[in-house]
């Protein structure tokens, strides 16, 4: 069995998850639904980053000591990946004892190795987003290059991990691995970034005299971990790096990270240039998608403006937010969020569209057959169905969309479908049949459609689990009983309410 390893970034534990972490984690977790569904082995890791000063301060703030400020903050996260039914395999806490074994593992194996070493460190250090810029980088201003916020001085000696010493053989890995970075705007942004500019050593450590939240650096009782190097580990620690030999040799590389482009160059740069000195596999791909904005602006938990995922699913529902985040905006591209598209995707692609093809459908095999729709032996597929199904084009086109991580895409083309089963109940004027006596041919007209409305229940399941369970279940059938492709079978309708009322949009002033 082929297995398939995905993972999110660990998110800072200094405030609650806003709409931004929803999609990333939606996104891993469609790919891992998506994978299982195809038989493979998965491994979906997601988790918390709680160390550094960031974190620190915001515990301060709060009042609390650092450990129950953190164990809080993870629960909203843990609550909310409930509520949206993401079924990671584990919950990694860079606090977690494994984890910070791992790390200390790596740093000794790195030093024993000659790839690090002490000296003197001046930068300038951009707390909300745990970055770290040379004088040359800021260009004469004491702002960060990348969120435009404040910067603080630093000067002190500290251990540096030699990533210069990497630089050329990054350069040429990535020439010669074109799709390692996805998508390919944001890989020639990396071409770009290292083209320009010269890699320097990285600093890994922080003096606890400063920064005492982190893990013990172990060459040094005086000095923890720098949050970055500490976070990027867990990618390894997850999968059993110093703790579960044979899941980590199962496991690792992962195949894809996922990730927004702010921390590209991290996962992109640092990260690949890390493995390599441990002498391990890199993973096989990195995929950075766009950001979600809100009143124009990259929606952070730092600038305050925040949509609250909990709150959109309380109002509208876990499966239409999940729908709406993958369908609305192309995975590589920023998107705004309002309500008033949520609102007409849920009216017309889901309540319109989709619900009331299955309530038609199954109100006519309710009166026409009292529920019970038998395939017979003529399963052939109307006419209109043929562009859809001859060879499983539909299923093998979704395939290389939902592989390709284009869900926008592989969803407007399932949606198509949709549109034609729609049509074509419009157009075969049922009702005449059934004046007409023609039960046959009516029997098999439904059955056709129940048979359509089965795939379709099948390929979104990735992304509304909830939906397409519900489906099959009103169709007599099991998901894990079932295949993608057009086949015999009878069903056996038991109708519930509706999946997704209508909302009002007057409603809700964007
Ligand atoms: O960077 N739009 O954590 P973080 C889309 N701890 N995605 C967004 C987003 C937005 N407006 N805001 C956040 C860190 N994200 C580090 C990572 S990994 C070893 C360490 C998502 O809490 C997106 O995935 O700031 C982004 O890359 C990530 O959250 C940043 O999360």
């Amino acid at each position: 069995m082929a297995k398939f390893y995905i993972t999110t970034p660990l998110y800072y534990v200094n405030a609650s998850p806003h709409i931004g972490h929803a999609y990333t984690t939606v996104i891993a977790d469609c790919t891992a639904r998506w994978r299982r569904l195809k038989g493979e082995e998965v491994f979906f890791l997601t988790g918390s980053d709680e160390h550094g000063e960031k974190i620190k301060k915001a515990a301060e703030s709060s009042g609390k000591e650092v450990k129950v400020f953190v164990d809080e903050i993870v629960k909203n996260f843990e609550n909310l990946w409930q509520r949206l039914n993401i079924s990671y395999d584990r919950f990694i806490r860079t606090t977690d004892s494994y984890h910070q074994a791992a790390v200390k593992k790596v740093i000794k194996t790195l030093a024993e190795k000659g790839d690090i070493y002490k000296a003197n460190y001046q930068a300038y250090h951009c707390i909300p987003c745990e970055s770290f810029w040379t004088p040359t980088q800021l260009a004469g201003k004491e702002l960060c290059p990348d969120c435009g916020r404040g910067v603080s001085q630093i000067d002190e000696e500290n251990y540096f991990f030699k990533l210069s010493k990497y630089e050329s053989w990054l350069k040429d890995y990535l020439k010669n691995n074109p799709d390692s970075i996805m998508p390919k705007t944001r890989y020639n942004e990396v071409i770009g970034f290292l083209e320009n500019n010269q890699l320097e050593d990285l600093c890994i450590s922080r003096p606890k005299l400063r920064v005492s939240w982190g893990i013990d650096f172990p060459l040094d009782d005086k000095y923890v971990v720098y949050v970055w190097f500490d976070a990027l580990i867990n990618y390894i620690s997850g999968a059993g790096f110093a703790s579960d030999e044979k899941k980590f040799k199962k496991f690792w590389p992962a195949d894809i990270h996922f990730m927004a482009k702010d921390i590209l160059r991290y996962h992109a740069v640092f990260w690949p240039i890390m493995l390599k000195a441990l002498d391990l596999e890199l993973p096989r791909m990195v995929f950075a998608h766009g950001w979600w904005k809100f009143e124009g602006e990259k929606m952070s938990k730092s600038r305050g403006n925040i949509v609250n995922p909990l709150e959109v699913t309380d109002q509208f529902g876990v499966d239409a937010l999940r729908y709406f985040l993958l369908r609305e905006i192309p995975v590589g591209l920023d998107g705004n969020f309002f309500y008033k598209p949520l609102i007409s995707r849920i009216n017309s692609d889901l309540a319109n569209d989709l619900g009331n093809l299955l309530y038609r459908v199954l109100n006519m095999s309710e009166k026409y057959f009292q529920g019970k729709v038998i395939s017979g032996t003529a399963c052939f597929w109307p006419p209109v169905f043929e562009p859809f199904l001859k060879n499983g084009q539909l299923f093998k086109s979704y395939q290389e969309y939902m592989d390709s991580c284009q869900f926008s895409v592989a969803l407007e083309k399932l949606w198509v479908f949709i549109g034609v089963m729609n049509k074509y109940i419009e157009e075969q004027k049922p009702w005449v049949l059934f004046k007409e006596n023609r039960l046959d041919e009516l029997e098999h007209f439904l059955w056709s459609l129940l048979e359509g409305i089965r795939i379709v229940a099948w390929l979104i399941f990735p992304v509304m689990p909830q939906t397409s369970e519900a489906i099959l279940r009103q169709l007599g059938r099991e998901l894990k009983a079932e295949s993608p492709n057009w086949s015999k079978g009878d069903f056996s309708i038991k109708k519930e309410a509706p999946l997704f009322p209508r909302i009002d949009l007057d409603q809700y002033v964007d």
